[in-house]
């Protein structure tokens, strides 16, 4: 492996081997990464990855591209296939790309548009006011409920007060299932378009332990790197309900994907893994896998209540959750991010609803079993990763975030230089190595 890298670059080897370590000896829980196939990654970094395709298969602006028109059509048909849709277009290099080009194919500058608040949960690109999705367009954000669930009254409320173009549904911090449903009626009052962004929860699709938003939505964006398991990217497909409203959506779509948006020569090497990820995906084993996800976080979410920790919305229906730790104190997420991480745990600080700090120095962490159930995690090892978080729970519950920034800056460094030589995360941190080593990394 890597044979020729080892001697042309060994700088670049070198870290590649310190980051497969790092992966091998700890316990990756940031929900929206997971670990890939080799497969994938022999795809992803093969020949395909030195060609230009500007365009679609058979409407190339370079010759050349016989075997990569057979390649995308192929990853197409498999996207169609995957989630039940007429329309898929395989080339966003990501998921804010993909969203980005549905604003374009769906609306004009300065049309309303609605999405989940980012500190609710909700995405930078559904309209977050720093995000170019609220510059170019009037952005309107719905929110959570005080007990953690979507505001569904709020939804349409806002909905007939504004009238939006188009409404995304979809976040990247919410433990509940998203209500398509709902919101799919609720567009169709307004006449809105409806963009599920499914990059979470893309792979518990495919594998049916999520409702699927197909029927629903006109369009699905997603990324193809999350519970899809596959290399970093983004698709966008059209749905039969999408075309009834405009038949043209598709063309739309592919037009704002390029060359009307912010790309330009197709990734046909992510393209090509793309396909391989989807393949896996359609086979009896990823839908086992899809729903051990799902029985993994309850199973981990409940030894955390046990625990005396507390969640947003009380626990989770997908791959992930978000622990809220304002019983603690306010702003505790970056002690809980990094002592973990110190005992070999990686989660992110994440907002919660109703955030009381802000989101440089949120008040929850977010973490998911997508990556550890890919290493054949079951629910009892989400019992012992329970214990080991609610372990390192106890190291920091007795800190506080100071208001005073320059007294935070002093307090950081300090709780920094702690957390090295303690011996209580220490000791987990022993115990996570123990349990990785049963359980190899693809
Ligand atoms: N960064 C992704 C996530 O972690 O959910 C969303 O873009």
């Amino acid at each position: 492996m890597n044979q020729f890298l080892s001697k042309t670059d060994p700088e670049i080897y070198d870290l590649i081997e310190a980051e497969t370590k790092r992966r091998r000896e700890g316990l990756e829980m940031i929900p929206s990464e997971n670990h890939t196939s080799r497969a994938v990654l022999e795809a992803l970094g093969s020949i395909l990855s030195d060609k230009y395709a500007e365009g679609y298969p058979n409407k190339r602006y370079y010759g050349g591209n016989q075997v990569i028109d057979r390649v995308e059509n192929l990853v197409i048909e498999r996207a169609k296939r995957a989630f039940g849709t007429p329309h898929a277009n395989v080339q966003p290099y990501s998921g804010s790309p993909a969203n980005f080009a549905v604003y374009l194919a769906a609306c004009e500058n300065g049309d309303k548009v609605m999405g989940q608040n980012l500190t609710d949960g909700g995405h930078l690109t559904h309209g977050a006011k720093v995000n170019a999705s609220a510059r170019f367009f009037q952005s309107i954000p719905y929110h959570l409920k005080e007990d953690g669930y979507l505001d569904m009254e709020e939804v349409r409320k806002l909905a007939l007060e504004h009238k939006p173009k188009l409404i995304w549904c979809g976040a990247t911090a919410y433990p509940r299932e998203i209500p398509f449903e709902e919101f799919g009626k609720i567009a169709d009052e307004v006449g809105a378009y409806l963009a599920a962004d499914v990059a979470h929860i893309a792979g518990l699709i495919i594998a049916g332990s999520h409702k699927s938003p197909a029927p629903f939505v006109h369009i699905i964006t997603t990324t193809t790197h999350k519970t899809l398991r596959g290399p970093r990217g983004g698709m966008i497909m059209v749905t039969e309900k999408g075309l009834q409203k405009d038949p043209e959506l598709g063309q739309k779509i592919d037009r704002a994907v390029f060359p009307a948006g912010v790309q330009g020569g197709p990734h046909e090497h992510q393209i090509a893994a793309i396909g391989v990820a989807l393949k896996e995906a359609m086979t009896p084993e990823f839908k086992e896998y899809g729903h051990q996800i799902v029985k993994n976080a309850k199973a981990l979410a409940s030894e955390l209540l046990a625990q005396g920790l507390k969640l947003t919305s009380g626990g989770t229906e997908n791959h992930l959750m978000v622990i809220d730790l304002t019983p603690f104190g306010k702003g505790m997420g970056v002690f809980m991010e990094e002592a973990l991480d110190e005992a070999g745990i990686t989660v992110n600080k994440n907002t919660i609803p109703q955030e009381p700090s802000s989101p440089f120095y949120p008040s929850g962490v977010r973490l998911g079993t997508p990556a550890i159930t890919t290493r054949g995690m079951k629910e009892g090892e989400m019992k012992r990763i329970g214990g080991f978080i609610a372990r390192i729970a106890q190291e920091i519950k007795t800190l506080h975030l100071p208001e005073d920034k320059e007294q935070r800056i002093l307090y950081l460094k300090e709780f920094r230089a702690n957390l090295a030589s303690n011996v209580n995360v220490k000791e987990v941190r022993k115990e996570v190595q123990e349990l990785c080593s049963s359980f190899p990394i693809p």
